[in-house]
């Protein structure tokens, strides 16, 4: 477990000073927010999974130690962390802690105390504050439950001049509006996140011809996830050989990769928490059938168009419906569908062959937090610093009796990862093949 965090204190501190500002905007008076850590899961048994902090604590925080609590107030020390105490045996066995000590030295906390203390320590953080940030039903279900606790005991002690906060707001609208438009530190890890994920798939290419199995090729991928100084895979790979692209989260890959297959890896790497979100398709045997092609061209034109949109003051909205009308449009020429674009794209007829949405934030989480709409319920203006996936895709069922033969069994995907600049975009994973040629020249058998 890290003792100090991934990024310099003072980011971290300008982070929550952030925070608190907003805080006092939107509950003018005395407030406080509390933030509790993603509780650790069994797998079976004494064994865990492998240990993963939520992302709104980690942000503020840098802090991945399970039990955290941190909570930032108006006054005096705006910044208090509840930590698992030192414990030289525990340590022993699970390694290394923080501790209080760690907490203000390391993380900038202005206090610290051991988890232990919560019990009493929180009420008296929350008392007499006018608003309290906590987000219901999120991290942890026995936390919110705390909470709960804490609300009625200061209630109960109002006769003796406690008071419980009067409001309850979500800090979700303050942080993720802030998680939402990526700061540099932020992108230097991505960008990191997005070059192990670069070798993964070229790895992945390489491994996936005839012959081999889908879960050969995830572990090519998880090799340089891990190997190349990364946390390991931000989400669960997807490897679907064949007719399994067509299944949208398949991911058993445990078939065998045959001659004539399409493979669609649905894979990214996580650095310092921040994950890569990347999906190619290529041919096992190193060439694409001409259906192939005209099918994958299909969707790369999508995943252009879409891409060639997004500057400042565009929406998701319309990169989607530019890619569905690209889409459509191709279904009609591929013999998909049959009839009038408009009607077909009014009808939702597109649906039957690309039914998920083009686009979604992406960050700490590999869905990444942010309100898709504004303000007024219309969809949100795309602005610097915000980061999405384009990721349209085409999946004809095997068993599709309505689709030209040649075609049944095809699913393919790609997905980028963009970055709103000032000027337009940048494509984060545009060097990961994704052009006919480049798959080919990197799928070369
Ligand atoms: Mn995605």
């Amino acid at each position: 477990m890290a003792l100090a965090p991934p990024f310099p204190p003072e980011v971290l501190a300008t982070r929550r000073a952030l925070v608190l500002r907003r805080m006092a905007e939107i509950a003018p008076g005395s407030s406080v927010a509390v933030f509790p850590a993603t509780p650790v899961a069994v797998r079976n048994h004494d064994v865990d999974h492998p240990y993963r902090a939520d992302s709104d604590l980690f942000w503020l925080t840098g802090f991945e130690e399970p039990e955290a609590v941190a909570v930032l107030a108006t006054g005096e020390k705006p910044f208090t962390l509840f930590v698992r105490p030192r414990d030289p045996e525990k340590e022993t066995w699970t390694g290394r802690r923080s501790g209080v000590e760690g907490a203000k030295k390391a993380f900038g906390a202005d206090a610290a105390f051991t988890v232990d203390a919560l019990d009493k320590e929180l009420p008296e953080l929350v008392a007499g504050k006018g608003t309290l940030f906590y987000r219901l039903g999120a991290v942890d279900p026995a936390f919110d439950a705390r909470i709960a606790r804490i609300l009625q005991g200061l209630r109960m002690r109002a006769r003796a001049g406690a008071a419980a906060p009067a409001r309850i707001e979500d800090p979700g609208q303050i942080v993720h509006e802030l998680r939402l438009r990526k700061r540099p530190e932020e992108l230097i890890a991505l960008r990191k996140a997005v070059e192990i994920t670069r070798r993964a798939h070229l790895a992945a290419m390489q491994t996936g011809r005839p012959g081999s199995h889908e879960y050969e090729v995830q572990a090519a991928l998880e090799r340089e996830f891990r190997g190349g100084g990364g946390r390991g895979w931000g989400y669960y790979p997807i490897v679907a050989a064949g007719p399994n692209a067509t299944v949208l989260h398949y991911n058993e890959n445990s078939d065998p990769v045959r001659e004539g297959d399409l493979v669609l890896v649905d894979a990214g790497g996580e650095v310092d928490l921040y994950t890569a979100d990347v999906t190619r398709t290529f041919p096992a045997g190193g060439r694409f059938s001409e259906a192939q092609r005209a099918a994958y061209e299909l969707v790369l034109g999508a995943a252009d168009e879409a891409i060639a949109q997004t500057r400042p003051g565009a929406t998701i909205d319309e990169l989607h419906e530019g890619a569905v009308r690209h889409l459509t449009t191709g279904m009609v020429k591929l013999g998909l569908l049959e009839g009038d674009v408009d009607k077909l794209i009014k009808d939702g007829a597109f649906r039957h062959y690309y039914m998920h949405r083009t686009s979604h934030w992406l960050g700490l989480d590999v869905h990444d937090a942010g309100n898709y709409r504004d303000e007024r319920g219309g969809p949100r203006k795309l602005e610097p610093g915000m980061v999405f996936t384009v990721e349209p895709g085409l999946y004809i069922a095997p068993d599709d009796e309505k689709a030209p033969e040649k075609l049944r069994g095809i699913g393919i995907r790609i997905e980028d990862d963009i970055l709103v600049t000032d000027g337009g975009h940048e494509n984060l994973t545009a060097a990961i093949p994704r052009t006919v040629a480049e798959v080919e020249r990197s799928a070369r058998r």
